[in-house]
């Protein structure tokens, strides 16, 4: 199959390149370095260091004797868009090319604006493009679970019966995120079901937990085939933050009392739940929805699970948590439907934790420590309202 790989620069979109030009598909990536200049912004660098999208996409060449294709530029240029799916026309496209970070965009409100035009305009953009040049092309949008947040019922895989007075119906399973970020992808969601439904278009939406790990088997096979791994407060997420921690010798860091529990997936089983989404497609007028996670846990077994494997001491530190979010509450996600398509689940494992401890011990010199502790608070508006467009952009635009 073609594919075309939207933020094919970033954490989940260069290995999951790789795993498909590996599969034999012909495989090209997009993307505008917006991550890179969050960094810049930030002011901190991926643990893991990375080489630039020529320099990779040179040595997986090398490597492979494979290609990938790239095509630079922005998923809010719509002209761009429609340029690159037409001259690339692809099968499937896989969609990870938007601001993931949820602390990002409650910095202020220039963020929360940013991240959600970011994503929302280029979502729309990728489903004109789609629509305009091939109807056929499957839209593989990588979602999240966060959509949900954390209802008392159980989370169920996009849709939902509903009886409601004596009627029935199937319904998109209720929304109810914890981020400008979230909610930027419950719009996208709604925008997809909306052009499949209107325009008959094909498209499967993971709502994907929180991933950790550092390699895939392709990432392994040359340091500059390396993916990136983020530590920080900003960008970070938690298991790859606490084994950062553990290896530091810093108390793992938990927010409130860690009761807040979240679907996880090992960046493994995320590349191979791409691939089993694009070769099994959705059916044309289909929203189809996966829950992409593997297991559940608290955020504290998460910390707890790491201070026992580490081999020195680690401890374990309660922080106020900067987040608005629910504690104790109650937690049972549907993820059956990738398993029907043949992932076979990558558990949270010793050997797993064993050989992040490993990559972080290689490279934890480059480790800012003042990027640990979090400091985007939920409750501050920072309402000032911007007196200017550019003030309305983040510099990393
Ligand atoms: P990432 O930030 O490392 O990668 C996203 C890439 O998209 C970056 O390289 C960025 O430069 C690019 N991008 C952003 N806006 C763009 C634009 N307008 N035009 C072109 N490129 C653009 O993030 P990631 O961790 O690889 O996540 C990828 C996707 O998976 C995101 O959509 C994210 O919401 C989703 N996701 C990630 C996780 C996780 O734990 N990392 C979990 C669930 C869902
Ligand atoms: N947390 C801690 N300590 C930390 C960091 C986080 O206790 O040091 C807690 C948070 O309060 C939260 C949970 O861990 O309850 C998860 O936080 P996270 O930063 O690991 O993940 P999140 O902000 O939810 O976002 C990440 C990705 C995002 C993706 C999402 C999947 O950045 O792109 O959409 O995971 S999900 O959480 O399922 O929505």
């Amino acid at each position: 199959m073609r594919i075309l790989v939207l933020g094919g620069d970033g954490y989940l979109g260069w290995p999951t390149a790789m795993h498909l030009s590996n599969r034999g598909h012909d495989v090209a990536v997009n993307d505008n370095f917006a991550r890179r200049s969050y960094d810049e912004e930030m002011g901190v660098d991926s643990l893991v260091p990375i080489a630039t999208l020529d320099e990779r996409v040179a040595a997986w060449t090398e490597v492979s004797g494979r290609t990938i294709k790239s095509y630079v530029g922005d998923l809010c240029d719509a002209a761009f868009v429609h340029q690159m799916v037409g001259d690339f026309r692809p099968n499937a496209i896989v969609h990870f090319g938007e601001q993931r970070a949820a602390p990002y965009s409650m910095i202020d409100q220039a963020h929360a604006v940013y991240t959600q035009t970011n994503n929302v305009v280029g979502n729309l953009n990728v489903m004109y493009a789609l629509a305009d040049t091939d109807i056929d092309i499957h839209l593989v949008k990588l979602g999240t679970m966060g959509e949900y947040g954390t209802p008392n019922i159980d989370i169920e895989e996009g849709w939902f019966e509903v009886v409601h007075n004596g009627r029935k119906d199937r319904v998109l399973y209720p929304k109810r995120p914890g981020s400008f970020y979230h909610l930027s992808k419950v719009h996208d969601s709604h925008n997809i079901e909306f052009g499949c439904r209107i325009w008959g278009m094909r498209a499967t939406d993971l709502n994907q937990g929180v991933v950790y790990g550092a390699d895939t088997e392709q990432t392994k096979l040359d340091p500059r085939l390396a993916t990136r791994f983020d530590y920080d407060a900003v960008f970070g997420t938690v298991l790859n933050r606490h084994v950062i921690q553990a290896v530091l010798g810093h108390p793992l860091s938990v927010y409130g009392d860690g009761s807040q529990t979240r679907g996880l997936i090992n960046i493994v089983d995320t590349v191979e739940c791409i691939r089993l989404a694009c070769e099994n497609p959705a059916d044309r007028g289909e929203f189809r929805v996966f829950n992409q996670m593997t297991e559940s846990k608290s955020v504290l077994e998460i910390a707890q699970t790491i201070a026992d494997t580490f081999p020195g001491e680690a401890t374990i530190e309660h922080v106020d948590n900067p987040r608005v979010e629910a504690e104790g509450h109650y937690y049972n996600v549907k993820h059956s439907r990738l398993e029907e398509l043949g992932l076979k689940p990558t558990l949270l494992s010793e050997a797993l934790i064993d050989h992040l401890f490993d990559v972080v011990e290689r490279h934890k010199d480059r480790v800012d420590i003042s990027a640990i502790m979090p400091t985007v608070d939920w409750r501050a508006t920072a309402s000032q309202l911007p007196r200017t467009a550019s003030e309305l952009t983040p510099t990393a635009q």
